[in-house]
């Protein structure tokens, strides 16, 4: 963009005001304040925008589509304003005229498509993909309703819509409805031979959906490139709207773009989700076709030019998809089709939870998407006659992709794409050796890793401005644009003076998180206390119940003994559970009791605090990362692909709490044994488990009395105003076997958490712990990880 002044700012910031709203400054609301800034950011950015697609067009880049059914920005004002480099005369510009910056931060509505890791990551990925300058551009859809809204009743999560989009529509977003395009479902199809022998596939009673698109704007950290992310809403389309005649018709065309199905780890089996991953990939793909065929290329050259990614399985319909578009749009023959398509698409596996792998009734595959069925037939028809007598039978049965009537979406990407990546080392190897191990066998030479990353400019100098002008003190403001100069601070580590400046940004960050706890939900926080932190998707395998039953410990141990010697903590939790998740909504519920009746007894003397925080979401954790002292990583080994508020918590000055899981390795290999805290089994005891069955939960909850006493506070009455919660939990652990191994690692739990009590003491110690974490985070960025996918993956850099 142009170089601007404060006084240009001012002076177009309220003539925007006055055009838009026929307001002046002083009695504009905060609202109008964002949408008017945000419009101007817009505007500034609007001749690089078009730049960039005018030149990826006339150099004919090969750019790479991100196809994802969830992404999670959050707020995007910071962001954008940073990465445009004018954050600093923005805020300087507005406090002029009285406008406070962080007012019209609140001001604007969290963009939350996104359920979790997944979407977050996403998100993350389109902040670096411009910052490296790559041609990497988003793909998805424009939900109406973004992720629940969660508000906690009498203990109880309830849901409620979160409609996060104003009427006027998303202030970073540009409509563009030229490049609509139509997406047929449901109807029949069958193959009509031409005189040249081809098949022309002939549709009955199809319903065509039209697909418009919604442009977000994606700007680079100081570089002048804006990408793109385009999101894809529905509307009826006028010619067909014949076809929709009743009202209750109309409302299902529009329920297509209504909701982010909430659900973390499982699919919800509905044919509207079906149509959602269908929807998405098809416009997406005819539009990317289209572009492609203006270079007046060969069509079946189209992966020189074009990378799909299908980020996890939803969007694994590519495949099909591509292959009908260069068929039947474009005639191209199957075999030149196949083998373009194959180069053009690689998949990212995020989960080893068998229910998390997507699979499709065929019958209800056939009813929405007839000519995909009919394709996806015959490539699993043509893969079965090509491994045949190659392989032993049996893996070409647990490989193929049409199994017992059911369609594996993973399977799909796999055989589709010449890619397979996990999202961290170990998760990339458990693939390798045990969920994927099949596939290995028939195509090594796709597998890779791409341990994941975080986008560092809003996990640092966004939601932590203290630690970020501490860091400018003490380095240089060079880690600002390139984040392994962080590794600088190992010269700091054990300097006193720098330690307790770390400290006092820590303090003041626990203060700022305090004040939204006092006010929220009206607890004092001691920000003398260890702020230990566990915010993520409410699940079994995450094992919020293992850091409640410790809790329980520490609350029995202190009533046992008043006077017992104890760094004080705060437990801090974060964490939404799908709608129809039993069991998480429990152990909600249990930790919201639980801190009821720790926090009011003050025969505890403010030792212990437990605190719920409502609505886990991205603003949120932008305020509670930097506060805390402890990150909590505790999944089951093995479980966890990677995680990524491990990321954030480190580069915030957390020492992580965790098992041999996901990234937490990594985060172990880059910081050392001593600067991280390992508890609990690794994978190889947690498998050596399930191979031997040898696991009984019984017997040491039988021998154990400390145990004992833990788990049975879930239904002797420790803990008040629960019914059958704490039986569900109670029978999870002893009934059903503890299917997550907590009470196998709850003593090695309970003496690193000891340990990191006693640590805290020593404040020189934890200090030096704590730099040296924020020193080895660099590794982490986003940017260094989209830079792997964009060279080995995409090859587009
Ligand atoms: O370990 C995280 C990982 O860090 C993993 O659980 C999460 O993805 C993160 C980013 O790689 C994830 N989400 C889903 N699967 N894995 C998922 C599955 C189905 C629907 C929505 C999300």
């Amino acid at each position: 963009m142009e170089q601007l002044t404060k006084e240009q700012f001012i002076k177009t910031f309220k003539a925007q005001l006055h055009t838009d709203y026929l307001v002046d400054n002083n009695e504009a609301t905060a609202e109008e304040h964002f949408r008017t800034l945000g419009k101007l950011i817009k505007q500034y950015v609007m001749s690089d925008w078009l730049r960039r697609r005018d030149e990826i067009v006339k150099e004919q880049k090969k750019t790479a589509y991100y196809f994802s059914i969830e992404f999670l920005p959050g707020k995007m004002l910071q962001t954008n304003l940073l990465n445009l480099g004018i954050y600093d005369l923005v805020a300087e510009a507005l406090a002029d005229i009285n406008v406070d910056i962080n007012v019209l931060v609140e001001a604007e509505r969290d963009m939350a498509l996104g359920n979790g890791g997944l979407g977050r990551l996403a998100s993350c990925f389109m902040d670096s993909l411009p910052t490296i300058g790559a041609p990497g551009f988003g793909n998805g859809i424009r939900y109406k309703y973004g992720l629940f809204k969660q508000r906690i009743v009498n203990g109880y999560q309830v849901e409620l819509p979160d409609a996060w989009l104003p009427s006027e529509g998303s202030v970073w977003e540009t409509k563009k409805p030229h490049s609509a395009v139509d997406v047929k479902i449901y109807g029949s199809v069958y193959l009509a031979p031409q005189e040249d022998g081809a098949l022309k596939p002939i549709y009955e009673n199809v319903k065509t959906l039209h697909a418009v698109p919604y442009d977000v704007i994606q700007i680079g950290f100081n570089n002048g490139v804006v990408n793109n992310l385009r999101l894809w809403d529905v509307e009826l389309p006028e010619k067909y709207e014949l076809d929709y005649q009743t009202l209750a018709d109309r409302r299902r065309v529009e329920d297509i773009t209504s909701f982010l199905y909430p659900d973390d780890s499982s699919r919800d089996g509905q044919a509207m989700r079906l149509i959602q991953e269908y929807f998405m990939v098809s416009a997406g793909l005819q539009t990317i076709v289209a572009s492609y065929a203006k270079m007046h290329l060969p069509m079946a050259k189209i992966h020189e030019k074009v990378a799909v990614h299908i980020n996890d399985t939803h969007p694994a319909m590519a495949v099909p998809e591509l292959m009908r578009i260069l068929m039947d749009d474009y005639g191209v023959k199957w075999d030149d089709a196949w083998a373009t398509t194959c180069k053009v698409m690689s998949y990212t596996n995020h989960t080893v939870l068998s229910e998390a792998l997507e699979k499709w009734d065929t019958g209800l595959f056939k009813e929405i998407v007839p000519r995909i069925h009919q394709i996806v037939g015959e490539i699993d028809r043509k893969f079965v006659k090509e491994w045949a007598g190659k392989v032993d039978t049996g893996i070409i049965d647990r490989t193929r992709i049409v199994q017992n009537n059911q369609i594996h979406m993973a399977n799909l990407a796999i055989i589709g794409g010449h890619s397979v990546n996990g999202v961290a080392k170990l998760h990339t190897e458990l693939l390798i050796e045990d969920v994927l191990k099949e596939f290995y066998v028939l195509f090594p030479e796709k597998f890779n890793n791409k341990t994941n990353g975080i986008a560092q400019r809003r996990w640092s100098q966004i939601a932590n401005p203290g630690m970020s002008a501490l860091l400018d003190d003490l380095i240089g403001k060079g880690w600002r644009s390139n984040i392994h100069e962080l590794s600088k601070l190992e010269a700091l580590l054990t300097e006193s003076d720098v330690q307790s400046s770390f400290y006092q940004v820590k303090q003041a960050n626990k203060q700022k998180l305090a004040d939204y706890v006092k006010k929220t939900l009206d607890i004092d926080l001691p920000i003398d206390a260890i702020f230990d932190v566990q915010v993520k998707r409410l699940h079994a395998y995450k094992r919020q119940l293992l850091n409640v039953m410790h809790i329980i410990k520490l609350y029995q141990d202190l009533k046992a003994d008043p006077g017992l010697e104890m760094t004080p903590r705060v437990f801090i939790f974060g964490a939404k559970a799908a709608p129809g998740y039993h069991f998480a909504k429990s152990v909600i519920k249990i930790i919201n009791e639980l801190a009821n009746l720790v926090n009011y007894d003050t025969s505890l003397n403010d030792k212990l605090k437990v605190v719920f925080l409502e609505n886990y979401n991205v603003s949120l954790a932008e305020l509670i990362v930097p506060a805390a002292d402890v990150s909590e990583q505790i999944s089951t080994a093995g479980k966890e692909a990677s995680g990524t508020s491990n990321m954030k918590f480190m580069m915030n000055g957390a020492l992580t709490l965790a098992t041999l899981d996901g990234a937490n390795i990594e985060i172990k290999d880059a910081v050392g044994e001593d600067n991280i805290v390992i508890f609990g089994m690794d994978k190889d005891a947690v498998y050596a488990h399930y191979d031997k069955h040898d696991y009984n939960s019984r017997a040491i909850y039988d021998s154990d009395p400390i145990i004992k006493r833990v788990v049975d506070a879930f239904i002797d009455g420790t803990i008040p105003n629960t019914h059958y919660e704490g039986h569900e939990i109670w029978d999870a652990l002893i009934s059903y076997n503890d299917e997550y191994f907590l009470l196998e690692d709850f003593t090695d739990y309970a003496e690193k958490q000891a340990y990191i009590s006693a640590l805290y003491q020593d404040k020189n110690s934890w200090q030096a712990k704590v730099i040296k974490n924020i020193a080895n985070s660099g590794r982490f960025s986003s940017d260094d990880t989209i830079e792997g996918y964009a060279k080995d993956i995409w090859g587009i850099i």
